[in-house]
């Protein structure tokens, strides 16, 4: 099976990592909208516009077979109008919200995403849904976002940055004990984060996404057919597309190519 990723940046690889690992039989490539990035912060109608044009357009280009929008900050708003306009399965990633109120122990939740994911009504629904005895301190954060980047791209990570964005959390009376990564982004930085909140529980929605993968994939992994490493593309070859180009390969994919 042909399976796409999808980020506006190098965080889906973080959800990529997982479905691979877990279900290595498949061609995977990966789409990275850098053109646009970062998403969290763009308006809503410029989010779904970009992801049906790029997604539709490689879907028929490289007979993709499922999509995962690797991408909080887009699944939150442009699952709908995707799967209208796609024929195939295309699995979305959300805050991981129900499995962190089952494992708080104080009730106190983050919820650590982008300025656009903790402002949307998907948000707000699934917090009305699975964590109305808890508290969820929401903080939309681009900084931590860019530090993934940096990181991606074989930058030192400003880790005084990272302190200083989750500052409202490490200050606030009741803090945290568990914390919802709801961008793709921030598995890229537990350990950074770790250091600066120990003990904390972090969750992100990786496993869960390789498990609805592999039931919507059942039956139809072909063991015997050994698939071509897949591809990435970028929508703009940008100053760090070089240095991305070589992380890119160690993750398993053949070349960077220009969409
Ligand atoms: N990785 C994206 C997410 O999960 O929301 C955010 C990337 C961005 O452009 N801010």
């Amino acid at each position: 099976m042909n399976i796409l990723f999808f980020d506006s940046g190098m965080g889906g690889l973080s959800v990529y990592q997982e479905v691979r690992s877990a279900l290595p039989g498949h061609r995977y490539d990966y789409l990275f909208d850098n053109a646009f990035f970062p998403y969290g912060e763009q308006p809503e109608h410029i989010i779904t516009a970009r992801c049906c044009l790029l997604i539709g357009h490689l879907v028929s280009e490289r007979q993709i077979d499922l999509v995962v929008i690797a991408c909080n900050t887009a699944s939150t708003i442009a699952l709908p109008a995707l799967r209208e306009q796609l024929s195939i399965p295309v699995v979305g990633v959300v805050p991981a919200i129900k499995p962190a109120a089952a494992l708080t122990r104080n009730g106190s939740i983050g919820l650590l995403a982008t300025p656009g994911t903790v402002q949307r009504p998907y948000t707000s629904q699934l917090i009305a849904q699975f964590a109305t005895h808890c508290q969820v301190l929401k903080l939309g954060v681009t900084e931590l976002v860019v530090q993934a980047e940096r990181k991606m791209a074989g930058y030192e990570v400003d880790e005084q940055a990272i302190h200083l964005a989750l500052q409202p959390l490490l200050v606030h009376p009741t803090p945290p004990d568990t914390l919802v990564l709801g961008c793709t982004h921030f598995p890229l930085l537990k350990e950074e984060i770790y250091r600066l909140m120990p003990g904390v529980q972090l969750v992100d929605s990786g496993a869960a996404i390789a498990k609805r993968v592999a039931t919507l994939l059942k039956g139809k992994d072909a063991q015997s057919v050994t698939y071509p490493a897949g591809k990435a593309f970028c929508t703009v070859l940008d100053q760090d597309a070089n240095k991305k180009s070589r992380i890119l390969t160690e993750y398993g994919f053949q070349s960077l190519q220009i969409l």
